[in-house]
């Protein structure tokens, strides 16, 4: 059989899936907002229970791009150009039919942009003929979402901020897979799921143009990344969560600094980073994090993670708790 390139094959039909990840360091702020490259470096987890699914078929009969997002008609305002790139790389101009479906709530600080793009660079680079690495597929999810980047990889996986001004070096690599090391998160979903109020972008750059505070937490990435991936050759739970709870109480003050103010908080936030701390004090090992959103998500351990999940239950204001372990890389299914 000859060999398939984007002239003689481009059309193919093809479906990939991605688990969304939750960073213990956090990504906050840009140093290029069009080519999409962070300030500095993250640090995440992938999630085996956050998984998106994505079809795309590039299809010569459709005139514009179409994109049905939860079995809805949705805007293809961010996802037009960014399967530009994918066209001009593969040589094509033919436009895609997308459809994703997330098992999770979307747009509600829980990473469902990075499962996004993730399936996304793996579908549409397949279905338009292009055999891409993971570090070329983590570039081009990047371009997509900057948290999508570090989904393409299983387990603990570290965001490089690169150098390039082209962004080439701007990519996530594996610290330790999901086999290497099981850790968990217990979220906690407050306000049931609901959508925020404003994106993570917006609210980043609003943060990086006000806030007195941005410049320290951009500084403060550097040494937590390295005594995270510390912690991670120790598997010192104890050593990584301090680090996770830091960078994200950082981000957010940071965040709040803003003028005016960017708050995710709810009341329910407050009990649950309560709770959280009465569990450390009766001796688990649960440490919070929280993202552009209202939700708590709590690392700990797979044999502790039952009784923070119960323990987050018993809130009245949480609506709903997942417990997610370490979690696959992005990858092809049809
Ligand atoms: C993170 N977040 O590290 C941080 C923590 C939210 C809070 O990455 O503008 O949707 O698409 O690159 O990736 C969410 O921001 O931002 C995010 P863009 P993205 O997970």
């Amino acid at each position: 059989m000859s060999q398939e390139t984007p002239l003689n094959h481009p059309y193919r039909g093809t479906k990939a899936q991605a688990c969304a990840n939750i960073a213990l360091v956090k990504y906050w702020g840009k140093r290029n907002s069009e080519l999409n490259l962070p300030a500095a470096g993250s640090l995440s987890l992938t999630l085996d229970k956050l998984r998106t699914t994505t079809s795309v078929y590039f299809d010569d009969k459709l005139s514009d791009d179409e994109f049905f997002l939860d079995d809805a008609p949705s805007t293809t305002k961010r996802l037009s150009p960014w399967l530009d790139i994918i066209r001009n790389r593969a040589g094509i101009t033919t436009r895609a039919r997308v459809v994703s479906n997330n098992g999770f709530p979307t747009s509600s600080g829980l990473a469902s942009s990075a499962s996004a793009f993730a399936a996304l660079a793996v579908a549409a680079s397949h279905a338009a003929g292009l055999q891409l690495s993971d570090s070329e597929l983590s570039v081009l999810a990047r371009r997509g979402s900057g948290s999508a980047a570090r989904s393409i990889f299983s387990g603990l996986v570290e965001m490089h901020p690169g150098t390039e001004a082209d962004g080439s070096d701007s990519l996530a690599t594996s610290i330790a897979s999901a086999d290497d090391w099981q850790i968990c998160m217990v979220i906690a979903i407050v306000g049931g799921g609901v959508k925020k109020s404003i994106s993570s972008r917006q609210a980043m750059d609003h943060c990086s143009a006000t806030s007195p505070l941005y410049q320290a937490w951009i500084d403060s990435v550097p040494p937590d990344i390295k005594s995270a991936k510390e912690a991670i050759g120790q598997r010192d739970l104890e050593k990584l969560g301090a680090i996770t709870e830091g960078s994200a109480m950082a981000m957010h003050a940071a965040a709040l600094a803003s003028r005016p103010p960017i708050r995710y908080w709810q009341p329910a936030t407050l009990a649950c980073l309560n709770r959280v701390s009465e569990l450390r004090e009766e001796g688990i090992s649960a440490y919070p994090t929280m993202d552009a959103g209202p939700h708590v998500k709590v690392l700990t351990s797979i044999s502790e993670s039952r009784r923070v999940a119960d323990a987050m239950s018993e809130l009245s204001e949480v609506s709903e708790v997942i417990i997610s372990a370490s979690g696959p890389g992005a990858s092809l299914i049809a």
